[in-house]
Parts: C-alpha cells; sequence; structure tokens
C-alpha cells in the first residue's frame, strides 16, 4: 500500500533539474555541483518467496519457485529498491540467493552504511575492495539511483541518459518438451504484440525446434539462447544455425570464455551475442575488438549496477555494437530499473523485459508492467522507479529481514526498521 514515503516535514528539498541528452549517468553524479550529498541512513535486506506462474526452463535447469533478496536504501527520509537478480544455485552465474545474504550482510551493508557520497556514481568506487559479486552490489547501488532520482525530480530512466518514450520488448521462451508446445506460446506471444522471439536451446533441443518455429513463422524476428550449453567443438552444428536467419545466438560457449566465442563467431554468419561472460566495460571492450560477439545482452545485475551498464552501453554504441537488455525473471523493482535503463540510446533491439502478468500472478509494485498491443512498456516519467512499491505484499512475502542503520541516523522511513 505505501509506495514511498513523502520526505520528512523539513526535509531538505532539491529543485528538479532535467538532464540533457549529452549527459550520462557518469558525469551527473560526479559533477560537484550537488550540493547535497547521499547520506545512506539504513539498509533492509529481505527475502521474498516468490512462485512463478509457469515453470521456466533453460539449458541448465527449471524453475517454479523464487527466492529473490530485496533491497531498501533509506537516505534523509527517502527510500529506494534494488532487486537482486541471482538465481537459486550458482547455474547461470557463481552467485545465489544465499552467497548474496552472506556478501550483502558481511560486507556490502557494512562498507556502505554511514556513508556520505556524491551520488549513486559513486557506488562501484566505494565497493571496489569486494571482488566479483555483482548482483548483490548491483542491487544496493540501484536502490541508490532510486532515491537519487526522488531526490532529483527527474525520473529514472532520464537520470541515467535515458531518452526513449517507449520500449522494445520481446519474450525469452524457456525449452519445451516437444516443437508444438513451442509454437502454440509463440502464437499467444505474437498475438499479445511481443516484437521478437527468443527460445532456449541445448543439445538435442535446438535445430528441430528452431525449424519448426521458421516453418511456421516464416518472417518472425528470432533468436537462441543457449546458456553455455555448447562447446567449440560443436562448431559444424551450429554453423547450421545459419540457415534460419536468426537475429543472433546468445552465449553458446562457456559462461566465462570470450576466445573461443571469436573464434566461433569467424565461422558462423549469425552474430554471435554475448551474455555470461560480459561483467564489465573491460570484458566488452576485449569481446568487441576480438570480434567474439556483434550484439551485446546488458543485465543490470550481471554488470554490477546502472553505473557500469550506462559505461557498456556507451562504449558498444561508440562502436556500432547494438545492446539490449536481459532478464533474470525478476519482480517489478528489477524491471523497472530494467525498463529505466533500456531507454538509454544504445538499446537499438528489443530486450527480454516483457509484462508483470507473463511471471506473476500478482506483482510487488503497482501499476503493475504492462505491454503495449505493438509490444512496448511506456517508460515511466514520475521521479524514482515510476511504479509504487506495494510495501505489504513485500512483507507478507518477506521470510528474512536484517536492517543495517546508520549511527546518530534518525530513520523515519515506514516499516524500514
Ligand atoms: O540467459 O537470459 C538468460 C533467465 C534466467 C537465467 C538466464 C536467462 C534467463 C532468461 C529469462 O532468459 C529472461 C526473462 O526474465 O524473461
Ligand atoms: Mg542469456
Amino acid at each position: 500500500m505505501v509506495g514511498r514515503p513523502a520526505p520528512r516535514p523539513g526535509a531538505r528539498q532539491r529543485p528538479a533539474t532535467k538532464s540533457t541528452r549529452a549527459e550520462t549517468c557518469r558525469n551527473i553524479t560526479s559533477a560537484s555541483d550537488w550540493w547535497q550529498l547521499l547520506k545512506i541512513d539504513a539498509l533492509t535486506l529481505r527475502e521474498i518467496h516468490v512462485r512463478l506462474k509457469s515453470s521456466f526452463e533453460t539449458s541448465f535447469g527449471k524453475i517454479w519457485e523464487r527466492r529473490i533478496l530485496l533491497v531498501e536504501a533509506c537516505s534523509d527520509g527517502l527510500s529506494g529498491w534494488g532487486e537482486v537478480t541471482a538465481g537459486e544455485g550458482p547455474f547461470y552465474n557463481s552467485e545465489t540467493t544465499d552467497t548474496s545474504w552472506s556478501i550483502f550482510c558481511g560486507f556490502v551493508a557494512p562498507l556502505a552504511i554511514g556513508k556520505n557520497i556524491e551520488g549513486p556514481g559513486d557506488v562501484p568506487a566505494l565497493l571496489t575492495p569486494i571482488r566479483g559479486h555483482e548482483m548483490t552490489k548491483a542491487a544496493f547501488e540501484n536502490a541508490l539511483w532510486d532515491i537519487e532520482s526522488q531526490r532529483r525530480g527527474v525520473p529514472l530512466a532520464s537520470l541515467l541518459g535515458g531518452t526513449a518514450g517507449e520500449i522494445a520488448c520481446g519474450v525469452s521462451l524457456g525449452i519445451q518438451t516437444n516443437p508444438e508446445a513451442l509454437l502454440s506460446i509463440i502464437e499467444r506471444e505474437l498475438a499479445a504484440g511481443y516484437q521478437r522471439i527468443k527460445i532456449k536451446i541445448k543439445p538435442g533441443k535446438d535445430l528441430e525446434f528452431i525449424t519448426a518455429v521458421r516453418k511456421r513463422f516464416p518472417t518472425v524476428r528470432l533468436m537462441v539462447d543457449a546458456n553455455s550449453a555448447y562447446h567449440l567443438e560443436q562448431a559444424a552444428l551450429l554453423r547450421e544455425f545459419d540457415a534460419y536467419d536468426l537475429m543472433m545466438i546468445e552465449q553458446p560457449l562457456a559462461w566465462d570464455d570470450i576466445f573461443e566465442h571469436a573464434k566461433l563467431q569467424s565461422q558462423m554468419r549469425t552474430p554471435i551475442c554475448l551474455d555470461e561472460s560480459i561483467h564489465n566495460t573491460s570484458h566488452a571492450r576485449a569481446a568487441i575488438e576480438l570480434g567474439a560477439c556483434r550484439i551485446i545482452n546488458i543485465k543490470l545485475g550481471r554488470v554490477g549496477g546502472h553505473s557500469e551498464a550506462c559505461r557498456i552501453q556507451e562504449i558498444c554504441r561508440q562502436r556500432s555494437i547494438p545492446v539490449w537488455s536481459g532478464g533474470m525473471l525478476e519482480t517489478g523493482i528489477g524491471r523497472a530499473h530494467n525498463i529505466a535503463m533500456s531507454s538509454l540510446p544504445g538499446f537499438t533491439l528489443p530486450g527480454d523485459v516483457s509484462a508483470s502478468q507473463r511471471y506473476w500472478d500478482e506483482d510487488i509494485i503497482e501499476p503493475e508492467v504492462e505491454v503495449t498491443p505493438k509490444g512496448t512498456i511506456v517508460v515511466p516519467t514520475i521521479p524514482g522507479l515510476g511504479y509504487s512499491v506495494r510495501r505489504k505484499r513485500i512483507e507478507q512475502l518477506t521470510v528474512r529481514q536484517q536492517v543495517f542503520q546508520a549511527k546518530n541516523s534518525e530513520v523515519s522511513v515506514e516499516g524500514a526498521a
């Protein structure tokens, strides 16, 4: 019910400013012309359990029930939210719900609590001592972007440098038992307006499915995601994909590889898109310069938050490498951050960000994320996430929580402590 509380009476108010197209999230937050520092008064980490409407199967397994961590940050009477996009097991990357709980409580919160920073752009530097654990760091940094957007009175998307009024949406479809089942789901998603179809594949569940989809939908924008299920030795099989006019093949080879993807790309026409392998700007630059991919999927969690996502987007744009936003079966909080990120100019391909109703009976934000009949999501134009957080619902779903409070800080956010 309570989205976010109004600033305390007497809380310092900032004039609304509007970012120009040329500004990026980096130079906005490192600018020292801002008169008030962002003080991290309190942090709350919660674990919620939510059931997906239907199971989702990738090459690394099937999931139904999600265990999701949410970070709420409080600063000067404002509250901001971020979502940890780690999976339940270390199968997509090395982080899990439990490693994230441990790293957040043991290291992120102690480093951050009580600190005064210029803005969320300072978070990567603040958290440099912690190596890896990007999804955990991202949830914290993104919660501060939510706060910063409210403090400045500008929509999160514009604060990050976003310019698009709506974003193009595709769907990611899990592995199905047979091609017929996949075809009927695709039919439904196309009827709902989605602009492109991504199907998950793995050895034994690939060509038969791709052929069936192409035969039935000859012109649909189609791509496949292997989640690292193949080896370079299977290049001949992967080359057969070239006959199906795929927009791209996502992460065919190892989750931590760049070099072999370059070898594979040189042997196939279909563009390779990297997902798992790209954790930062330096990986993106290496992949592009080596010719390991022609497209990059940017996931906010995987790259550590909005600051790094903005930078990757920018270097890709300079090199004419299209990017798009991947999803991690997020609740509305993660989804809202993905929407804001997707409004940046480098995001020229439809992403995996789709309607709340595809995943959840009831989301934890309101309104829920909805997709227009032409397959777009309208980017919110109000400050903050652009959706209100359903605190009561979150409390009902919470199975554990941990509160960190700065000494000498007066926290007035309802339900935060
Ligand atoms: O590789 O994009 C992926 C879900 C879990 C782990 C990895 C991936 C995915 C998806 C789901 O494709 C995308 C979505 O949230 O709709
Ligand atoms: Mg992927």
